[in-house]
């Protein structure tokens, strides 16, 4: 262990905070501040073990003296927390929700700033880690482990135990490091697990190795560190520990800890683990701990000059890297050489779930670095059956049962991205993506808010919409959801062609992608077409003028194309294939043609996305109008299940009709 070095880091933590709490936060410098006082040594000594190429960390904002130990420097981080440019985020976040990228050594994902979500994103981390050492035999990650810390009070979210569940389930290597400093914000400890001692409660877990012990006894706990990063190290499984460590400033700047009490502040103080240390340090290490606290704090103080000097953001710069448009440091595929296959067309129409399948099962074979899952994809071949057979072809380390827990797909997917690999996940049905909803937001907006340090690029399948009945469980469509969301890419496939197309681009790019199958559509006689060949891409934004017409432009997607295709009247129909981006030039030329439009979709009406399209007709094509740019959805409730209900929600083709009818003799 180097001592010296984290002795070193401690003080420079320690000094960080100081300046950042007593001057950086009073003179507004700084506007969010969470102390990492009393949590420094362990965290440092936890960094120093983790030496190893690949070894990934799942932190939370509480964690800068970890990811100092592993390579942060102190100007980025004070540059974070001024909002100047570089650092983190480039003034786009805030500074203590960090990441440190790094192509060789330890690295740290992408923090966020909802308490729990470090969890299931490691866990993906750990499920890379073997699946790049023993699937892809890349030795980089052969000793590489997973890493995730959080606090006392993160261990009641959902994403602790859907983590949990993964890495015990699979045993896969990964430490839980629980910092228990009593207090969530203000709310103690015994709200958070019965009893207060997750470590004790989980005791009986299986396939779990559970170590507990105190910060302030710094051999105790180093040893207890070492020995759960060596047990996870050497592939025996998943280990949590936890540590009691003081919390000995408020919860950010703005507390002051009028809920604790005098003699608790008086207790905590009297329990600082680099106090302790500094006794260990001067009994066993050396005597020059002064001059060592001398050389942190003019360090630091040179940083912050250097950090203060530094430029504001550009704010020319603010919306770049909502997509992508150059690689991010780490996330995403690299440069696949793709196999041609057979790019001929097979004449033999299928259905939109063979169609996907076959593509599934080419870019499976194409890149080694796909991966399918979710839950009851495997044997079973999926509740829609669009995996069928794909385990039995590619193994359970390719396609995948996963446990109940779409929170834990979707974050398992985020930190398998961010890898390096190209996860496919599958929510069972629109409304199941809901208990996902903070992955997949965050997901969206990594490659932003890391400036384009992160990305999580992955393809989220996602079957919906009314089938032969409806009801509110199953027939949810809400695309609407991921448009008005940064970063998504979002297509509705109507066709078993396009869905190949729309697919094979998905899985071949580098935005995270929801891939909306349509209930309805997929073994539709109408939705049937001839397989594309084996190299076939659909740009995204393309829309696709399925029926010529003159009297009124009808843009639709999904299932809504076909109901569409059957209004009799002379119309044009557009198909937008994808919904983020969407052809805006292929709707406004066609309605500078027609004069009329009608925007007609299954999601509900109200800010559904519909209103978007209609008011970026209204006011390109406003010149050309002849009627009012009008909408046809499904009104503002889930679609029933009564078959006779469901036609009085979803419009019908006379609906549809009559309302082309009305624009039209308007
Ligand atoms: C999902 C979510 N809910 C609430 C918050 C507000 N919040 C921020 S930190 C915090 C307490 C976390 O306590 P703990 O996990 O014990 O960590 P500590 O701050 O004590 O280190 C809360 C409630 C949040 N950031 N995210």
């Amino acid at each position: 262990m180097d001592w010296k070095k984290i002795a070193y880091l401690s003080l420079v933590s320690r000094s960080m905070d100081e300046i950042e709490e007593s001057k950086l936060l009073p003179e507004k410098k700084v506007l969010y501040q969470f102390s990492s006082r009393g949590h420094e040594v362990p965290q440092i000594i936890l960094g120093s073990l983790l030496t190893e190429d690949r070894d990934g960390v799942g932190a939370y904002y509480r964690s800068r003296p970890l990811l100092l130990s592993l390579g942060l420097s102190v100007e980025d981080s004070f540059a974070s927390n001024l909002a100047r440019s570089g650092g983190f985020s480039d003034g786009r976040d805030i500074g203590v929700v960090c990441n440190l990228p790094k192509k060789r050594g330890a690295i740290v994902l992408p923090m966020s700033g909802d308490v729990g979500s470090q969890y299931t994103p490691t866990a993906g981390w750990a499920q890379s880690i073997v699946y790049h050492s023993k699937t892809l035999k890349d030795k980089l990650w052969d000793t590489s482990i997973a890493v995730t810390l959080g606090g006392e009070g993160s261990v009641a979210t959902n994403g602790f135990w859907s983590a949990l569940t993964i890495a015990t389930t699979l045993k896969l290597p990964m430490l839980f490091y629980i910092e228990d400093n009593e207090f969530a914000i203000s709310v103690k400890s015994t709200f958070q697990t019965p009893g207060c001692n997750i470590a004790k409660n989980l005791s009986s877990f299986e396939n779990l190795k559970i170590l507990d012990g105190d910060g302030s006894d710094i051999e105790g706990s180093s040893s207890l560190i070492k020995e759960a990063v060596s047990y996870v190290r050497a592939r025996n499984g998943p280990a949590l520990l936890r540590l009691k460590v003081p919390r000995l400033s408020g919860h950010s700047g703005q507390d002051t800890q009028s809920y604790k009490g005098e003699e608790r502040i008086k207790t905590e103080k009297s329990k600082d683990p680099l106090m302790f240390f500094k006794e260990f340090y001067l009994k066993n290490v050396d005597s020059d701990w002064d001059s060592i606290q001398e050389k942190a704090k003019s360090d630091v103080l040179e940083s912050l000059e250097s950090a203060l000097n530094r430029e504001p953001p550009n704010p020319s710069n603010i919306q770049k890297h909502v997509f992508f448009e150059e690689s991010s440091i780490l996330g995403g595929l690299d440069n696949t050489n793709y196999p041609t296959g057979n790019p001929d067309p097979d004449p033999t129409r299928i259905n939109m779930v063979t169609a996907i399948r076959r593509t599934l099962e080419f870019e499976l074979k194409a890149n080694p670095k796909v991966l399918v899952f979710g839950e009851d994809i495997g044997p079973k071949g999926g509740v829609h059956a669009v995996t069928l057979g794909l385990q039995e072809t590619f193994g359970e380390d390719r396609v995948f049962d996963t446990s109940l827990s779409e929170e834990g797909i979707i974050g398992r997917a985020v930190g398998m991205a961010i890898s390096g690999l190209m996860p496919v996940p599958e929510i069972q049905f629109r409304k199941y993506a809901d208990p996902a909803t903070e992955q997949l937001n965050n997901c969206g907006t990594m490659r932003w808010r890391t400036n384009n340090r992160f990305s999580a690029p992955i393809v989220v399948r996602i079957p919906g919409g009314y089938a032969k009945c409806g009801d509110p469980w199953h027939s949810v469509s809400s695309e609407i959801t991921w448009i008005h969301q940064t970063g998504w890419k979002v297509c509705m496939p109507s066709n078993a062609e396009d869905a190949v197309g729309l697919l094979r681009t998905s899985l071949r790019g580098q935005d995270p992608v929801i891939f909306f199958e349509h209930r309805h559509q997929y073994d539709s006689p109408w939705a049937r077409r001839p397989y594309p060949g084996d190299s076939f891409l659909l740009p995204f934004g393309k829309g696709n003028v399925v029926k010529q017409g003159t009297k009124l432009t009808l843009i639709t997607w999904g299932a809504m194309v076909e109901r569409a295709l059957e209004v009799p009247q002379d119309i044009e129909v557009i198909d937008l294939r994808t919904l983020s981006p969407w052809d805006k030039e292929c709707v406004i030329n066609s309605v500078k043609r027609t004069r009329r439009a009608l925007v007609f979709h299954e999601d509900g009406i109200t800010c559904g996305f519909g209103a978007e399209i209609a008011s970026t007709i209204a006011k390109e094509c406003f010149m050309y109008l002849d009627a009012p740019v009008d909408r046809i959805a499904v009104k503002d409730i889930p679609i029933p299940y009564n078959m006779e209900l469901m036609d009085h929600v979803v419009p019908t083709v006379q609906e549809v009709s009559s309302k082309v009818l009305e624009i039209i003799n308007y």
